[in-house]
């Protein structure tokens, strides 16, 4: 297979990240990244809305090792679609240092959901972002959701705030642990007092089973680093729900337009967000380990 080409106004992951000033705890997990590729060896899918750079399991875990994490969860992109090849091969090379979501359709077998568990894999993920997917039948995701359940799989959901409304009723049905990514996407500008944030918070009140990843400052942000305008709704989560969140690099952030971070400016926004080394430990170690690597 040839390399496909990436799209003309793609950004590339920054190619000399600076070296953190945060320490990160023994054991750190980057429990949101993405493998691309390699396109000539596995190539990104028909139905894909981007045709993103490569970015290898090679680079990936070179970043890993050189911003001082111990392990990572690799999350199937949608340019990948439901071709999770990259992704298990990921896993599989990072031994026990990386766990994995996957993209299924219903008609995934269980013999093939058993051996992604075998190489590492331990939820799936529900794309609600109009850009990146097509619309799928809520029953389609329903089915899919009792079939990895057998497995005690999670779901990992991706929506934007606005659209949050009207997915509660949805996601009130889901029979697994649910992890939302990326603070829930809220619109920054609106303030954390916005009835789209407020709408989020009291869902993860009421659900016990739902975990947020206080990731993406810099998807969030309108003001551009160092994200200062996401700082309040890091904080808000992280304070709230010491126990259910989880953070992540995003590399190599796709979709980028204003800016490319720089990892490791991103891993220095955690102490913001995570203001004692009780919290630090939990939101980098202890809650990723009971999510992922508790078997
Ligand atoms: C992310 C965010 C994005 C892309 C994807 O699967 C994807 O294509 O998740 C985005 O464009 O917001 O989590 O990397």
């Amino acid at each position: 297979m040839n390399k496909q080409v990436m799209d003309p106004d793609w950004l590339v992951f920054h190619p000399n990240p600076k070296k953190p000033d945060f320490v990160l705890p023994k054991g750190a997990v980057d429990a949101h990244c993405h493998i691309f590729g390699p396109s000539d060896v596995f190539p990104y899918a028909p139905e894909r809305k981007y045709t993103p750079c490569d970015a290898s399991k090679e680079q990936l875990f070179a970043l890993r090792d050189f911003l001082g994490f111990d392990k990572n969860v690799i999350v199937q992109a949608t340019c990948h679609g439901k071709d999770n090849r990259a992704l298990v091969d990921g896993c599989r090379a990072a031994g026990d240092k990386a766990r994995g979501i996957a993209s299924v359709g219903t008609d995934v077998t269980m013999d093939e959901l058993k051996e992604m568990d075998e190489a590492g894999v331990r939820g799936v993920r529900f794309n609600f972002v109009k850009r990146l997917v097509d619309s799928t039948p809520k029953e389609t995701f329903l089915t899919i959701a009792d079939k990895i359940a057998t497995l005690d799989w999670h779901i990992v959901v991706y929506f934007e705030a606005q659209d949050l409304e009207e997915l509660i009723p949805f996601l009130k049905q889901l029979p697994t642990v649910i992890v939302v990514d990326h603070m829930g996407r809220p619109d920054v500008e609106n303030g954390v007092d916005h009835p789209d944030f407020q709408r989020f918070l009291g869902l993860m009140d009421d659900l016990d089973t739902m975990w947020v990843k206080a990731t993406c400052p810099e998807r969030l942000t309108k003001a551009g680093p160092p994200y200062d305008d996401v700082v309040p709704y890091g904080q808000a989560l992280v304070d709230r729900f010491p126990d259910r969140v989880i953070w992540g690099t995003d590399w190599p952030h796709p979709n980028m337009k204003s800016h490319m971070p720089d990892d490791g400016a991103l891993v220095d926004f955690i102490p913001r967000i995570a203001r004692t080394e009780e919290l630090q430990q939990k939101l980098l170690v202890d809650n990723p380990m009971r999510l992922y690597w508790a078997r």
